[in-house]
């Protein structure tokens, strides 16, 4: 039975507008909004459990319904920002409520399961959809999540080659153990830190190079681009 998402998402709980009301905008030096993307059970939420918390939840029962946020406040070169992160719902009745969300996004994250080949088969379902609704200049990093499992069908490789094609960043994570989640937000938040640098001071200084970074501090090696640009 199709669903009627207006009486699920109404109008005051639009992004833009969401964020609009923040009255301590001034308490930080950056907002971003980033956005986890990808097929239902790859892992979303428990990613961002793990990064807000620091906790792994079984979360069998929580099933996110239509899109739902966080914050967390980091510290990035004496610079304290809120990242307000966006845990979407990837079934297919949902997409039409998301496709509204991207247009805010400044960065996304694109979740697949190592352990489940569909979910790696639709990224490129998932990247030409970022194309259509997202920002041109979004920043996105596509993360192979459950490296744990002993059960894996997509190797690190072929998570490596899929990026590279399409020109975006890439690691491998795992919300269950925490391998590279700190660092995959850390990263895009740095990315974004520069972008803004860079597009309000129009500085000739050092640009942040987000490979550099991620090769430097990842728990394994793993390839991306410069998204820092
Ligand atoms: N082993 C393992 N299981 C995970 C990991 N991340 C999520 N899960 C499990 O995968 C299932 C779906 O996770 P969930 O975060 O709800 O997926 P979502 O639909 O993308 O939000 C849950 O049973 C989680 O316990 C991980 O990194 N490793
Ligand atoms: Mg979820």
């Amino acid at each position: 039975m199709q669903r009627n998402n207006q009486s699920l998402f109404p109008t005051s709980l639009l992004p833009s507008q969401f964020i609009s009301n923040n009255n301590n905008q001034d308490d930080f030096e950056c907002t971003f909004k980033i956005m986890l993307i990808g097929d239902s059970g790859v892992g979303k939420t428990c990613l961002l459990v793990r990064f807000k918390d620091d906790t792994f939840l079984s979360c069998n029962f929580i099933a996110t319904v239509g899109i739902d946020f966080k914050n967390k406040i980091v510290t990035i070169d004496n610079k304290k920002c809120k990242l307000q992160i966006w845990d979407t719902a990837g079934q297919e009745r949902f997409r039409s409520v998301t496709h509204a969300y991207y247009r805010d996004a400044q960065a996304l994250l694109l979740l697949y399961d190592v352990t489940n080949q569909s979910s790696f088969d639709n990224v490129r379902a998932w990247l030409s959809e970022i194309r259509q609704y997202a920002e041109e200049d979004v920043v996105i990093m596509l993360l192979g999540n459950k490296v744990d499992k002993a059960n894996r069908i997509i190797t690190k490789e072929q998570g490596e080659k899929l990026a590279k094609q399409f020109e975006v960043s890439f690691m491998e994570t795992s919300a269950k153990t925490g391998q590279n989640v700190e660092l995959a937000f850390m990263a895009v938040a740095r990315a974004l830190i520069s972008k803004q640098m860079n597009m309000t001071a129009n500085q000739n200084g050092s640009k942040f190079n987000l490979t550099e970074y991620i090769e430097t501090n990842s728990e394994q090696k793993t390839w991306c681009c410069n998204i820092g640009s």
